[in-house]
């Protein structure tokens, strides 16, 4: 038996976040086609971005996602990720895919069954998994609703916390908590404290993040990496973007 090694990406991101917090940028194909990705990647790597997530919230066509990695490749040096929606989002020419269980989904074929249909084809494919619980807090949007979740609620933070801990032990290397793309509010600032207490591994957050003070806030309550999308979708690298990144930079030179 051969144990397989931290893949490049992951080794990456554990070596960028002994020094400090993240930030992905989300990049949805489908709003933004190729070129338009990469302007935004370019962009958004500029201001301090540590990767880029495609990603969104319904299913992406293979062909669509290939172009967007290629056009986003041949602008910026930071890895490529997918934060796929469901089995047709694994396209080639990506540097990982976030290998995420749908954790308070009660459709199995979110939390395992798709997983296991998919898995000996993406080894062979030797694209690198980085495996991710991913958890949908209220009020979930899009995902919650097409992802089936019984979203956690958001005074509910022993239940956060023991998703993302059982997670952790069942050998998950990250756990992503998501308030909803798009959400009127990030995931609470207690349950982040609480869940960041209770897991080892990084703790991701996204949802609803727009404004330097979210970030300010989320990452005092220990987020180790934040994902925001709508943000550029809706104002591209303007003040809310910027504001979000030099909020991680602080946090990073402290
Ligand atoms: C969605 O958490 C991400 O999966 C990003 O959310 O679009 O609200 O930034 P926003």
């Amino acid at each position: 038996m051969t144990r397989p090694a931290l893949g490049r990406v992951e080794a990456y991101l554990d070596r960028v976040l002994r020094r400090g917090p993240l930030h992905f940028t989300l990049i949805d194909p489908d709003k933004s086609p190729d070129e338009k990705a990469a302007e935004l990647a370019r962009g958004a790597v500029e201001l301090g971005s540590h990767a880029i997530l495609l990603g969104g919230s319904t299913g992406i066509n293979p062909r669509v996602m290939a172009e967007a990695l290629v056009a986003i490749r041949r602008v910026v040096r930071v890895p490529t990720i997918i934060f796929p929606q469901g089995t047709e989002s694994i396209a080639p020419g990506a540097d990982a895919i976030l290998f995420m269980s749908l954790l308070n989904s009660r459709n199995l074929e979110l939390v395992i069954r798709a997983h296991a249909r998919v898995a000996l084809r993406v080894r062979q494919s030797g694209l690198e998994t980085i495996p991710m619980g991913y958890l949908v807090v209220a009020p979930g949007m899009r995902v919650g609703q097409v992802g089936k979740v019984d979203a956690v609620p958001r005074t509910e933070i022993d239940t956060a916390a023991g998703y993302a801990l059982a997670a952790e032990l069942l050998g998950m290397r990250f756990v992503y908590l998501e308030a909803g793309s798009g959400a009127p509010r990030p995931v609470p600032l207690a349950m982040v404290r609480r869940v960041r207490r209770s897991l080892t591994v990084p703790l991701i957050v996204g949802g609803g993040i727009r404004s330097g003070t979210d970030a300010r806030n989320l990452l005092s309550a220990g987020a180790d990496v934040l994902v925001t999308g709508t943000v550029t979708e809706e104002e591209g690298l303007g003040r809310g973007f910027r504001d979000i990144l030099r909020e991680v930079g602080r946090a990073r030179s402290s």
